[in-house]
């Protein structure tokens, strides 16, 4: 059950409007006034500012979609940690009810009638009571109809949300080399989420080009890791994984490809604000077509490109299709230069067999340069992480003969550095002295134990970090990990400021379990001046393939190369390194 918080966040605010929304829907009220708390809902989300901070200065009637209503209502609950509209809706509408709207195919019409005919207020009393036949004889029920709630409880509980973008990403990528090896199929591209390589994933969005679907959309229904068919379709079918893993086939013909491709990627915002600009042009855009509005004639488009230049805009990378800016900078040809993968050529944090890494510095080192790095930087865990047997001084002694041994037997092929990824301790200090700081090529300072401090606490903790002038990169800041735990409750406003005024870098850890820094505050970062650096972590050289994750949580930052320290000359990295102290 959707729980109240006794202090909000953007999330936690977001989630209390959604709720808002759905049980005014469950009561019958009419769609236009549940619309106003779901788009705030939204912004909400989206927002990369502490809505405690907006309010504190008066400023919450600036936020896109908050009216007076809302944001008397955002307020209240700010400053009281209650909302009496809301006390007074769940006194009239159970809370447990919205649990019932995750059920596939049940709306909440059908949440309501339950509800006033049977007393059904949960999961439990719903799979009782459809068990029992006692659903199908209510209007517009019938036994079909039960079965179907019946499965889809089912597979509620199979499934737990949003999948992480790197669970979702490798098995897409088998999807569509098998996809594209299906007779008759031209052409196959990642969509939606996927595409824009959103941190989560709902489902997957899969598109293919063939001029007969039919065969297609057969073969994927019928594939031997499907455990159910959730739509079948002549251009769209929806299927659930063994796995756990949902995804939508969509299949258009070639010469429609791009007109599909683009619908698909989206994101929902990104079209309809494409779709905004297409009807003050003269045009009309929607998944099937891209259309003159005087005569209805089709422009057809085979690829992406040409239904953006189309609407006068040049083609704006998936990552970026968010609505937070892109089609005004597109308009404006004024889309940044965004970072590539192949622009990286430093790796500044990873780990070795010296703390918790599966290989030894040489076999790091190498790897690192099979993969085309210039520069490795080896940063071990430090001395009170004893759980990833954390370097005392004198192993960081000994460790530093070994790194000079393996450089002069590798020569050219890559420069070594020793670093380490030095503990910030629950008591604010730092895991070595300055003095052994100072002797380290590099330090990247991490959080990684009392991560549940209250907020002014931690948020000192790691500004103390910030402000050693010894200190060059702050690890996986907010320490998030995917999808299971939310990360500290730090004051970002504060973070970024004291990061801004220190030159310290912030990290983009790659690891899709992190990508931490996210994509809005690496968005802020980088607009602060703040120098990023994206890592792997890796703890085996096979972890440096994980980079492309970091990167296109830049690229949805609006990060361009010049912003991140791994894309520097050597030169101008170790010129920043010496000037750090
Ligand atoms: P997800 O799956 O929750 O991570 O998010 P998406 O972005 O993949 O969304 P999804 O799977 O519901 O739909 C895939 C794409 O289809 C979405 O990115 C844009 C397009 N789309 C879906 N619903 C709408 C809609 O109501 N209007 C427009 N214009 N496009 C939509
Ligand atoms: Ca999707
Ligand atoms: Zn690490």
């Amino acid at each position: 059950m959707p729980k109240l918080s006794s202090r909000y966040t953007n999330q936690s605010l977001a989630e209390t409007f959604r709720l808002i929304a759905d049980l005014l829907e469950i009561k019958g009220e009419v769609i236009y006034k549940t619309l106003a708390y779901r788009k705030a809902a939204d912004n909400l989300t989206d927002l990369d500012r502490d809505i405690n901070e907006v309010a504190k200065e008066g400023a919450l009637t600036d936020l896109p979609g908050v009216g007076k209503a809302i944001a008397e209502k955002i307020d209240e609950l700010l400053s009281t940690g209650k909302l009496k509209f809301l006390d007074k809706l769940a006194e009239e509408v159970p809370l447990s009810l919205a649990d019932l709207l995750q059920i596939q195919g049940l709306g909440p019409k059908k949440v309501g009638l339950f509800w006033r005919e049977l007393g059904i207020t949960t999961l439990d009393e719903l799979k009782a009571a459809a068990e029992a036949s006692k659903l199908r004889d209510l209007p517009g029920m019938g036994a079909k109809s039960e079965e179907k709630i019946l499965a889809g409880i089912a597979a509620l509980a199979r499934r737990s949300g949003r999948k992480p973008l790197g669970a979702a990403w490798p098995f897409a990528q088998d999807l569509l080399a098998w996809l594209r090896s299906l007779p008759g199929v031209t052409a196959t591209e990642a969509a939606g989420s996927l595409r824009r390589m959103k941190d989560t994933v709902g489902d997957l969005d899969i598109l293919a080009a063939a001029t007969d679907s039919e065969p297609v959309m057969q073969a994927f229904v019928t594939r031997a890791d499907v455990i159910e068919i959730i739509g079948h379709g002549p251009t769209k079918s929806s299927v659930e994984f063994t796995n756990g893993l949902r995804a939508q086939l969509w299949v258009h013909p070639p010469e429609r490809f791009g007109t599909a491709l683009q619908y698909a990627t989206g994101s929902k915002d990104h079209n309809v604000r494409l779709r905004e600009l297409a009807l003050n042009s003269g045009y009309s855009l929607s998944e099937h077509a891209l259309k003159r509005t005087a005569d209805e004639s089709e422009i057809t488009c085979a690829t992406e490109e040409e239904v953006y230049q189309a609407l006068g805009l040049s083609w704006i990378p998936p990552e970026l299709r968010e609505d937070r800016g892109e089609v005004q900078a597109a308009k404006a040809d004024a889309l940044p230069a965004l970072i590539t993968t192949r622009d990286r050529v430093a790796e500044l944090h990873c780990h070795s067999n010296w703390s918790d890494g599966k290989a030894s510095i040489r076999e790091m080192a190498r790897g690192a340069a099979q993969r085309g790095l210039k520069l490795i930087v080896i940063s071990d865990h430090s001395q009170s992480l004893g759980i990833a047997n954390g370097l005392t001084p004198e192993r960081l002694q000994q460790q530093r003969a070994e790194i000079e041994a393996v450089q002069a037997d590798l020569g050219d092929s890559i420069r070594i550095l020793q670093g380490s990824e030095v503990e910030i301790k629950a008591d604010g200090t730092l895991d070595y002295p300055n003095k052994i700081l100072a002797e380290l090529d590099l330090v990247v300072a991490s959080l990684h134990t009392s991560l549940g401090q209250p907020r002014a606490q931690i948020t000192q903790r790691l500004i103390n970090a910030i402000q050693n002038p010894h200190v060059d990169i702050i690890g996986h800041p907010t320490g998030r990990m995917i999808p299971d735990r939310e990360g500290a409750d730090l004051d970002m406003d504060a973070v970024l400021a004291a990061a801004a005024e220190s030159g310290v870098a912030l990290e983009i850890n790659a690891h899709p379990s992190r990508l931490d820094l996210k994509d809005i505050y690496a968005r802020r970062a980088a607009e602060l001046g703040i120098p990023l650096s994206i890592n792997t972590d890796a703890h085996a050289p096979q972890h440096f393939d994980l980079i492309h994750f970091g990167i296109a949580t830049a690229r949805r930052a609006w990060v361009t190369p010049e912003q991140v320290i791994n894309c520097w000359d050597m030169d101008e990295i170790l010129e920043w390194l010496k000037n750090r102290g």
